[in-house]
Protein backbone atom coordinates (compact mmCIF):
# COMPACT_ATOMS: atom_id res chain seq x y z
CA UNK A 1 0.00 0.00 0.00
CA UNK A 2 0.96 3.23 -1.20
CA UNK A 3 2.65 5.63 1.65
CA UNK A 4 2.82 2.59 4.60
CA UNK A 5 5.98 2.52 6.55
CA UNK A 6 7.61 5.79 5.16
CA UNK A 7 8.96 7.78 7.12
CA UNK A 8 6.28 11.30 7.68
CA UNK A 9 8.68 13.37 6.37
CA UNK A 10 8.72 11.40 3.05
CA UNK A 11 7.21 12.49 -0.07
CA UNK A 12 4.42 11.19 -1.61
CA UNK A 13 6.25 9.54 -4.52
CA UNK A 14 6.76 5.93 -5.16
CA UNK A 15 10.49 6.62 -6.36
CA UNK A 16 11.28 7.44 -2.84
CA UNK A 17 13.19 4.53 -1.31
CA UNK A 18 13.28 5.13 2.17
CA UNK A 19 10.95 3.36 4.25
CA UNK A 20 11.40 2.38 7.88
CA UNK A 21 9.94 -1.30 9.77
CA UNK A 22 7.45 -0.93 12.01
CA UNK A 23 8.04 -1.23 16.09
CA UNK A 24 6.76 -3.33 17.97
CA UNK A 25 3.53 -1.44 19.92
CA UNK A 26 3.55 -4.05 23.30
CA UNK A 27 6.41 -5.88 24.88
CA UNK A 28 9.51 -4.00 23.79
CA UNK A 29 11.79 -7.05 24.21
CA UNK A 30 11.13 -10.61 23.07
CA UNK A 31 11.59 -12.07 26.61
CA UNK A 32 7.49 -10.83 27.55
CA UNK A 33 5.82 -12.60 24.73
CA UNK A 34 8.27 -15.52 25.40
CA UNK A 35 6.88 -15.73 29.02
CA UNK A 36 3.31 -15.61 28.02
CA UNK A 37 3.59 -18.77 25.56
CA UNK A 38 5.32 -20.57 28.16
CA UNK A 39 2.43 -19.66 30.53
CA UNK A 40 -0.10 -20.39 28.25
CA UNK A 41 1.29 -23.94 27.62
CA UNK A 42 1.07 -24.63 31.67
CA UNK A 43 -2.50 -23.49 31.64
CA UNK A 44 -3.49 -25.37 28.54
CA UNK A 45 -2.36 -28.81 30.02
CA UNK A 46 0.73 -29.27 28.05
CA UNK A 47 2.51 -29.93 31.01
CA UNK A 48 1.43 -32.80 33.24
CA UNK A 49 0.59 -32.25 36.88
CA UNK A 50 3.24 -35.01 37.72
CA UNK A 51 5.76 -33.14 35.42
CA UNK A 52 5.06 -29.46 37.09
CA UNK A 53 5.21 -31.12 40.28
CA UNK A 54 8.72 -32.73 40.11
CA UNK A 55 9.87 -29.12 38.88
CA UNK A 56 8.04 -27.07 41.55
CA UNK A 57 10.03 -29.85 44.34
CA UNK A 58 13.68 -29.33 42.57
CA UNK A 59 13.53 -25.62 42.97
CA UNK A 60 12.58 -24.36 39.19
CA UNK A 61 11.58 -20.71 40.47
CA UNK A 62 9.73 -19.88 36.87
CA UNK A 63 7.33 -23.83 37.51
CA UNK A 64 6.71 -22.40 40.53
CA UNK A 65 5.56 -19.11 39.33
CA UNK A 66 3.11 -21.07 36.88
CA UNK A 67 1.97 -23.28 39.69
CA UNK A 68 1.07 -20.23 41.71
CA UNK A 69 -0.62 -19.27 38.43
CA UNK A 70 -2.53 -22.60 38.52
CA UNK A 71 -3.46 -22.08 42.07
CA UNK A 72 -4.97 -18.11 41.45
CA UNK A 73 -7.00 -18.89 38.03
CA UNK A 74 -10.38 -18.92 38.38
CA UNK A 75 -11.35 -21.09 35.59
CA UNK A 76 -13.08 -24.61 36.95
CA UNK A 77 -10.32 -26.95 35.17
CA UNK A 78 -7.54 -25.38 36.36
CA UNK A 79 -8.93 -25.43 39.74
CA UNK A 80 -9.09 -29.31 39.56
CA UNK A 81 -5.71 -29.49 38.33
CA UNK A 82 -4.05 -27.15 40.96
CA UNK A 83 -5.56 -29.65 43.41
CA UNK A 84 -4.15 -32.58 41.88
CA UNK A 85 -0.98 -30.47 42.01
CA UNK A 86 -0.96 -29.31 45.88
CA UNK A 87 -1.77 -33.20 46.81
CA UNK A 88 1.61 -33.99 45.14
CA UNK A 89 3.23 -31.36 46.56
CA UNK A 90 1.92 -31.87 49.92
CA UNK A 91 4.50 -34.98 50.92
CA UNK A 92 7.29 -32.17 50.27
CA UNK A 93 6.82 -29.82 51.80
CA UNK A 94 9.41 -28.13 54.07
CA UNK A 95 9.64 -26.60 57.44
CA UNK A 96 9.08 -23.27 57.67
CA UNK A 97 8.50 -19.91 59.30
CA UNK A 98 5.58 -17.72 58.10
CA UNK A 99 5.84 -14.30 58.37
CA UNK A 100 3.12 -12.20 57.98
CA UNK A 101 4.05 -8.28 57.69
CA UNK A 102 1.03 -5.52 58.11
CA UNK A 103 1.26 -1.50 57.98
CA UNK A 104 -0.24 1.27 56.46
CA UNK A 105 0.83 2.35 52.77
CA UNK A 106 4.09 3.96 53.02
CA UNK A 107 4.99 2.48 56.14
CA UNK A 108 8.26 0.75 54.32
CA UNK A 109 6.34 -2.69 54.25
CA UNK A 110 8.07 -3.60 50.67
CA UNK A 111 11.38 -1.48 51.96
CA UNK A 112 11.68 -3.80 54.82
CA UNK A 113 10.73 -7.10 53.26
CA UNK A 114 13.48 -6.54 50.70
CA UNK A 115 16.24 -5.12 53.65
CA UNK A 116 15.24 -7.98 55.76
CA UNK A 117 14.47 -10.78 52.64
CA UNK A 118 18.21 -10.11 51.42
CA UNK A 119 19.97 -10.46 54.79
CA UNK A 120 17.87 -14.06 55.60
CA UNK A 121 18.75 -15.01 51.77
CA UNK A 122 22.32 -14.15 52.60
CA UNK A 123 22.54 -16.42 55.73
CA UNK A 124 21.60 -19.26 53.36
CA UNK A 125 17.18 -18.87 53.88
CA UNK A 126 15.38 -19.64 50.99
CA UNK A 127 12.70 -16.27 50.84
CA UNK A 128 9.33 -16.58 49.42
CA UNK A 129 7.08 -12.80 49.34
CA UNK A 130 3.73 -13.17 48.73
CA UNK A 131 1.13 -10.35 49.31
CA UNK A 132 -2.56 -10.01 49.81
CA UNK A 133 -4.13 -7.01 48.60
CA UNK A 134 -7.14 -6.25 49.36
CA UNK A 135 -8.13 -3.58 47.88
CA UNK A 136 -6.90 -5.83 44.49
CA UNK A 137 -10.38 -7.72 45.17
CA UNK A 138 -12.76 -4.73 45.71
CA UNK A 139 -11.43 -2.33 43.53
CA UNK A 140 -9.43 -3.96 40.92
CA UNK A 141 -6.29 -1.21 42.17
CA UNK A 142 -3.53 -1.73 43.88
CA UNK A 143 -1.76 -0.17 47.02
CA UNK A 144 1.02 -3.09 47.35
CA UNK A 145 4.28 -2.89 46.27
CA UNK A 146 4.29 -0.73 43.57
CA UNK A 147 5.86 2.18 44.61
CA UNK A 148 9.26 0.08 46.10
CA UNK A 149 9.71 -3.44 43.85
CA UNK A 150 11.96 -5.60 45.81
CA UNK A 151 14.26 -5.66 42.95
CA UNK A 152 17.69 -6.62 44.51
CA UNK A 153 15.93 -9.27 46.66
CA UNK A 154 13.87 -10.34 43.36
CA UNK A 155 17.40 -10.99 41.66
CA UNK A 156 18.92 -12.83 44.44
CA UNK A 157 18.41 -16.65 43.84
CA UNK A 158 17.42 -17.59 47.02
CA UNK A 159 14.11 -15.42 47.02
CA UNK A 160 10.81 -15.59 44.99
CA UNK A 161 8.40 -12.79 45.06
CA UNK A 162 4.92 -13.19 44.07
CA UNK A 163 3.10 -9.98 43.29
CA UNK A 164 -0.90 -10.04 45.11
CA UNK A 165 -3.46 -12.42 43.76
CA UNK A 166 -5.56 -9.64 41.45
CA UNK A 167 -9.23 -11.14 41.35
CA UNK A 168 -11.69 -12.85 43.38
CA UNK A 169 -13.20 -13.08 46.61
CA UNK A 170 -11.84 -12.38 49.69
CA UNK A 171 -12.13 -15.96 50.47
CA UNK A 172 -11.11 -16.76 47.16
CA UNK A 173 -7.75 -14.79 47.60
CA UNK A 174 -7.43 -16.27 51.59
CA UNK A 175 -7.35 -19.83 49.96
CA UNK A 176 -5.19 -18.88 46.60
CA UNK A 177 -2.36 -17.80 49.32
CA UNK A 178 -2.35 -20.53 51.95
CA UNK A 179 -2.37 -22.95 48.64
CA UNK A 180 0.44 -20.87 47.27
CA UNK A 181 2.12 -21.02 51.19
CA UNK A 182 1.89 -24.99 50.67
CA UNK A 183 3.51 -24.86 47.05
CA UNK A 184 6.53 -22.82 48.21
CA UNK A 185 6.97 -25.19 51.21
CA UNK A 186 7.68 -27.48 48.92
CA UNK A 187 9.39 -25.77 46.32
CA UNK A 188 12.16 -25.36 49.66
CA UNK A 189 10.89 -22.29 50.99
CA UNK A 190 11.91 -21.90 54.32
CA UNK A 191 10.98 -18.45 55.25
CA UNK A 192 7.55 -17.00 53.72
CA UNK A 193 6.64 -13.30 54.13
CA UNK A 194 2.86 -12.49 53.44
CA UNK A 195 2.85 -9.14 53.21
CA UNK A 196 -0.60 -7.20 53.37
CA UNK A 197 -1.87 -3.39 54.08
CA UNK A 198 -3.59 -2.42 57.42
CA UNK A 199 -7.27 -1.70 56.26
CA UNK A 200 -10.15 -4.25 56.30
CA UNK A 201 -10.50 -8.00 56.86
CA UNK A 202 -6.90 -8.73 55.69
CA UNK A 203 -4.76 -8.28 58.97
CA UNK A 204 -7.02 -10.93 60.62
CA UNK A 205 -6.87 -13.43 57.25
CA UNK A 206 -3.66 -12.98 57.11
CA UNK A 207 -2.80 -13.49 60.96
CA UNK A 208 -4.56 -16.63 60.28
CA UNK A 209 -2.48 -17.92 58.30
CA UNK A 210 1.25 -17.22 59.67
CA UNK A 211 3.07 -17.93 63.01
CA UNK A 212 4.40 -14.57 63.31
CA UNK A 213 2.55 -11.45 63.28
CA UNK A 214 4.54 -8.56 62.42
CA UNK A 215 3.12 -4.50 62.02
CA UNK A 216 5.53 -2.11 61.16
CA UNK A 217 4.55 1.63 62.25
CA UNK A 218 5.71 4.85 61.62
CA UNK A 219 5.82 8.23 64.21
CA UNK A 220 2.76 10.25 63.80
CA UNK A 221 1.35 12.40 66.28
CA UNK A 222 1.03 11.55 69.76
CA UNK A 223 -3.04 11.10 70.09
CA UNK A 224 -2.85 9.78 66.48
CA UNK A 225 -1.28 6.47 68.45
CA UNK A 226 -4.21 6.61 70.83
CA UNK A 227 -6.28 6.43 67.83
CA UNK A 228 -4.78 3.58 66.31
CA UNK A 229 -6.63 0.30 66.09
CA UNK A 230 -5.95 -1.75 69.30
CA UNK A 231 -7.85 -4.83 67.43
CA UNK A 232 -5.05 -4.74 64.96
CA UNK A 233 -1.69 -4.16 68.25
CA UNK A 234 -3.74 -7.25 69.65
CA UNK A 235 -2.91 -9.24 66.07
CA UNK A 236 0.52 -8.62 66.76
CA UNK A 237 3.73 -10.63 68.15
CA UNK A 238 6.19 -6.96 67.31
CA UNK A 239 5.63 -3.80 66.61
CA UNK A 240 8.22 -2.19 64.49
CA UNK A 241 8.61 1.54 64.42
CA UNK A 242 10.43 2.31 60.55
CA UNK A 243 12.14 5.35 59.17
CA UNK A 244 14.05 5.32 63.06
CA UNK A 245 16.99 7.38 61.66
CA UNK A 246 18.13 11.36 60.75
CA UNK A 247 15.75 13.25 62.13
CA UNK A 248 12.98 10.94 62.32
CA UNK A 249 15.28 8.97 65.48
CA UNK A 250 14.45 10.51 68.35
CA UNK A 251 10.91 10.74 67.75
CA UNK A 252 10.66 6.70 66.79
CA UNK A 253 12.19 5.71 69.75
CA UNK A 254 9.16 8.04 71.90
CA UNK A 255 6.85 6.25 69.67
CA UNK A 256 8.09 2.82 70.72
CA UNK A 257 7.86 3.67 74.21
CA UNK A 258 4.29 4.47 73.85
CA UNK A 259 3.46 1.14 72.04
CA UNK A 260 5.10 -0.15 74.83
CA UNK A 261 3.20 1.23 77.23
CA UNK A 262 -0.40 0.65 75.50
CA UNK A 263 1.44 -2.95 74.46
CA UNK A 264 1.13 -3.77 78.23
CA UNK A 265 -2.63 -3.77 78.55
CA UNK A 266 -3.31 -5.31 75.56
CA UNK A 267 -3.97 -9.66 75.50
CA UNK A 268 -0.74 -10.87 73.97
CA UNK A 269 -1.71 -12.50 70.54
CA UNK A 270 0.51 -15.32 71.20
CA UNK A 271 0.52 -17.84 74.39
CA UNK A 272 3.73 -17.38 76.40
CA UNK A 273 5.37 -14.43 74.40
CA UNK A 274 5.28 -10.75 75.47
CA UNK A 275 4.60 -8.42 72.11
CA UNK A 276 6.93 -5.17 72.29
CA UNK A 277 7.88 -2.78 69.88
CA UNK A 278 10.93 -2.12 68.41
CA UNK A 279 12.57 0.24 66.23
CA UNK A 280 14.31 -0.06 62.36
CA UNK A 281 15.22 1.79 59.83
CA UNK A 282 14.77 -0.62 56.59
CA UNK A 283 16.09 1.89 54.42
CA UNK A 284 19.41 2.24 56.47
CA UNK A 285 19.30 -1.60 57.47
CA UNK A 286 19.47 -0.45 61.04
CA UNK A 287 17.74 -2.80 63.85
CA UNK A 288 16.66 -5.27 60.67
CA UNK A 289 19.22 -7.95 62.49
CA UNK A 290 17.16 -7.38 66.03
CA UNK A 291 13.82 -8.39 64.39
CA UNK A 292 15.15 -11.49 62.87
CA UNK A 293 16.43 -12.58 66.38
CA UNK A 294 13.16 -11.82 68.05
CA UNK A 295 11.26 -13.94 65.54
CA UNK A 296 14.15 -16.86 66.29
CA UNK A 297 13.77 -16.23 69.92
CA UNK A 298 9.93 -16.15 69.34
CA UNK A 299 9.85 -19.69 67.29
CA UNK A 300 12.15 -21.42 69.76
CA UNK A 301 10.01 -20.51 72.80
CA UNK A 302 6.45 -21.11 71.15
CA UNK A 303 7.97 -24.72 69.91
CA UNK A 304 9.05 -25.77 73.40
CA UNK A 305 5.75 -24.55 74.71
CA UNK A 306 3.53 -26.12 71.91
CA UNK A 307 1.94 -22.89 70.94
CA UNK A 308 3.08 -23.00 67.44
CA UNK A 309 2.01 -26.50 66.52
CA UNK A 310 -0.93 -25.56 68.34
CA UNK A 311 -1.98 -22.50 66.14
CA UNK A 312 -0.87 -24.75 63.05
CA UNK A 313 -3.33 -27.24 63.85
CA UNK A 314 -5.87 -24.44 64.53
CA UNK A 315 -5.35 -22.51 61.84
CA UNK A 316 -5.54 -25.13 59.32
CA UNK A 317 -8.75 -26.28 61.00
CA UNK A 318 -9.97 -22.68 60.76
CA UNK A 319 -9.23 -22.91 57.01
CA UNK A 320 -10.99 -26.28 56.42
CA UNK A 321 -14.42 -24.08 58.10
CA UNK A 322 -13.75 -21.10 56.40
CA UNK A 323 -13.80 -23.40 52.76
CA UNK A 324 -16.73 -25.34 53.86
CA UNK A 325 -18.35 -22.02 54.24
CA UNK A 326 -17.71 -20.43 51.50
CA UNK A 327 -19.20 -23.27 49.04
CA UNK A 328 -21.97 -23.55 51.32
CA UNK A 329 -22.48 -20.02 50.56
CA UNK A 330 -21.46 -20.24 46.42
CA UNK A 331 -23.84 -23.55 46.34
CA UNK A 332 -27.04 -21.63 48.35
CA UNK A 333 -26.71 -18.36 45.98
CA UNK A 334 -25.93 -20.05 42.78
CA UNK A 335 -28.94 -22.64 43.49
CA UNK A 336 -30.78 -22.43 40.01
CA UNK A 337 -34.44 -22.33 42.29
CA UNK A 338 -33.12 -19.93 44.76
CA UNK A 339 -31.70 -17.42 42.06
CA UNK A 340 -35.33 -17.24 40.66
CA UNK A 341 -36.87 -17.17 43.91
CA UNK A 342 -34.37 -14.64 46.02
CA UNK A 343 -35.80 -11.57 44.02
CA UNK A 344 -39.23 -11.96 44.84
CA UNK A 345 -38.28 -12.43 48.27
CA UNK A 346 -36.03 -9.09 48.63
CA UNK A 347 -39.15 -7.68 47.34
CA UNK A 348 -41.53 -8.69 50.09
CA UNK A 349 -39.15 -8.08 52.38
CA UNK A 350 -38.05 -4.61 51.68
CA UNK A 351 -42.21 -3.86 51.51
CA UNK A 352 -42.34 -5.59 54.75
CA UNK A 353 -44.97 -7.98 53.95
CA UNK A 354 -43.49 -11.09 55.21
CA UNK A 355 -40.87 -10.94 58.09
CA UNK A 356 -36.81 -12.03 57.07
CA UNK A 357 -37.46 -14.94 59.31
CA UNK A 358 -39.90 -16.41 56.92
CA UNK A 359 -38.45 -15.47 54.09
CA UNK A 360 -35.30 -17.39 55.18
CA UNK A 361 -37.22 -19.74 56.03
CA UNK A 362 -39.21 -20.02 52.36
CA UNK A 363 -35.69 -20.09 50.75
CA UNK A 364 -34.22 -22.66 52.69
CA UNK A 365 -37.49 -24.62 52.09
CA UNK A 366 -36.85 -24.23 48.39
CA UNK A 367 -33.44 -24.99 48.54
CA UNK A 368 -33.40 -28.32 50.60
CA UNK A 369 -36.52 -30.04 49.03
CA UNK A 370 -33.93 -30.12 45.77
CA UNK A 371 -31.86 -32.57 47.92
CA UNK A 372 -34.95 -34.73 48.69
CA UNK A 373 -36.01 -35.06 45.81
CA UNK A 374 -33.12 -36.37 43.97
N1 LIG B 1 13.83 7.57 55.91
C1 LIG B 1 13.34 6.38 55.67
N2 LIG B 1 12.51 6.19 54.64
C2 LIG B 1 12.02 4.95 54.42
C3 LIG B 1 12.35 3.86 55.25
N3 LIG B 1 11.70 2.77 54.80
C4 LIG B 1 11.00 3.16 53.73
N4 LIG B 1 11.19 4.47 53.48
C5 LIG B 1 10.60 5.26 52.39
O1 LIG B 1 9.19 5.31 52.54
C6 LIG B 1 8.54 5.24 51.28
C7 LIG B 1 7.53 4.12 51.26
O2 LIG B 1 8.22 2.89 51.38
P1 LIG B 1 7.60 1.52 50.82
O3 LIG B 1 8.57 0.45 51.17
O4 LIG B 1 7.21 1.64 49.40
O5 LIG B 1 6.29 1.42 51.72
P2 LIG B 1 5.05 0.43 51.64
O6 LIG B 1 3.95 1.14 50.97
O7 LIG B 1 4.69 0.11 53.06
O8 LIG B 1 5.50 -0.80 50.90
C8 LIG B 1 9.64 5.08 50.25
O9 LIG B 1 9.90 6.32 49.68
C9 LIG B 1 10.81 4.57 51.05
O10 LIG B 1 12.05 4.94 50.49
C10 LIG B 1 13.26 4.10 56.35
O11 LIG B 1 13.62 3.23 57.13
N5 LIG B 1 13.70 5.37 56.50
MG1 LIG C 1 4.84 -1.67 49.20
Amino acid sequence: MEGTNRPEWSENNQSFSSSYMPGVHSMHDGLQSYKKKKFQKVMDTDISTEVLADKVMSGDRIMLSKAITLIESNARQHYQKAQELLHLLLPNICPSIRIGITGVPGAGKSTFIEEFGFSLCEKGYKVAVLAVDPSSTVSGGSILGDKTRMERLARHPNAFIRPSPSTGTLGGVHRKTRESIIACEAAGYDIIIVETVGVGQSEVIVRGMVDFFLLLAITGAGDELQGMKKGIMELADAIVVNKADGENKKLAEKTKREYNQILHFLMPATRGWETKAYTCSALYGDGIQEVWNTITLFIEKTKNNGAFTERRQSQIIEWLFAMIRERLENSFFQHNEIKQYLPFIQDAVAKETITVSNAVDALFQKYESSFENR
